[in-house]
């Protein structure tokens, strides 16, 4: 598939996704999400790829859905068409994905950086849910996951004013891991992932899912299915490599078996 709408790039095991639509401000069209879900698609299943880095330009990671495109849809098309479940790749991908995130992340911009596991900010980030100032709320998770994140206080006050919150308050409020000079973003992003992409893969990708459980069970069960996952790991070489490695006081080498 030629990309008109987004840039990828690999940088040793990490595979980075940059939306690409400056005109809009990365504003998510049909085409934006379906190059961004065949690009993702193609690093998640590509063995030689650990871990992978989404983000947009210095002024937007994204502006949200595309309004233009949206403005003239009935009832009948959206739900025939169900536009936003095309936007789920992000959410089912398995390697774990960051958001490195400058500028603007809003509506579905905004869902978009918390679909992805590891939220970095530019100092200059403006995240917020305007879609009430639209006549609608948001449709891709952003009820959910942002109350989730910050709480129900703070959701409430984003998603019924529409209003921005900035990168140091998004850090406080839990939705942001860490906060980087603008200018550093993508390298941080990159460490991060190339951090993530050395370690062992099949741990990364039960460790990716035994935190999503926290979000859609109860604690003993998600404690239990814990401690299944835990207890499966030691039917891989990577965990006799882990272990050994540190027994014998030198670096892991894991084969991501
Ligand atoms: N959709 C379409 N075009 C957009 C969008 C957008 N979301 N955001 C910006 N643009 C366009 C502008 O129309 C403008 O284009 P043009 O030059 O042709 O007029 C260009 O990008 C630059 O934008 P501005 O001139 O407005 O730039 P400013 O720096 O003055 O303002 C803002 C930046 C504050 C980000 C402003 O552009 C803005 O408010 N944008 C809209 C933000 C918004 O409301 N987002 C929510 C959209 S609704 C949504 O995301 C619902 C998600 C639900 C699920 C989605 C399923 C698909």
């Amino acid at each position: 598939m030629a990309y008109e709408t987004i840039e990828i790039e690999t940088h040793g095991r990490v595979g980075l996704i940059r939306l690409n639509r400056p005109q809009a401000l990365n504003a998510l069209n049909a085409r934006l999400i379906a190059e961004l879900d065949n690009a993702l698609g193609g690093f998640d299943r590509d063995a030689d790829i650990g871990c992978i880095v989404l983000t947009g330009s210095e002024k937007a990671f994204a502006a949200g859905a595309d309004i233009k495109e949206m403005r003239d849809k009935s009832f009948v098309d959206a739900f025939l068409d169900d536009f936003i479940g095309r936007w789920d790749a992000v959410a089912r991908a398995r390697k774990p994905i960051v958001a490195a995130v400058g500028g603007f992340a809003l509506g579905g911009g905004c869902e978009l950086a918390m679909m992805c596991d590891i939220v970095l900010a530019a100092d200059t980030a403006q995240f917020g849910q305007p879609e009430i100032k639209l006549g609608v709320i948001p449709g891709a998770g952003g009820t959910q996951r942002l109350t989730r994140a910050v709480g129900k206080a703070k959701a409430m006050d984003l998603v019924l004013t529409g209003r921005m919150m900035g990168a140091e308050e998004a850090e406080r409020a839990g939705l942001v891991a860490r906060v980087v000079p603008a200018a550093e973003l993508v390298v941080e992003a990159l460490k991060t992932a190339a951090a993530i992409a050395a370690l062992s893969l099949p741990a990364v990708l039960i460790a990716k899912e035994a935190v999503n459980r926290a979000f859609e069970t109860t604690l003993a069960e998600g404690i239990r299915q814990e401690r299944r996952l835990f207890y499966a790991l030691f039917a891989t070489e990577d965990q006799k490599e882990g272990m050994s490695a540190f027994v014998e006081k030198r670096k892991a080498a894991f084969a991501n078996r």
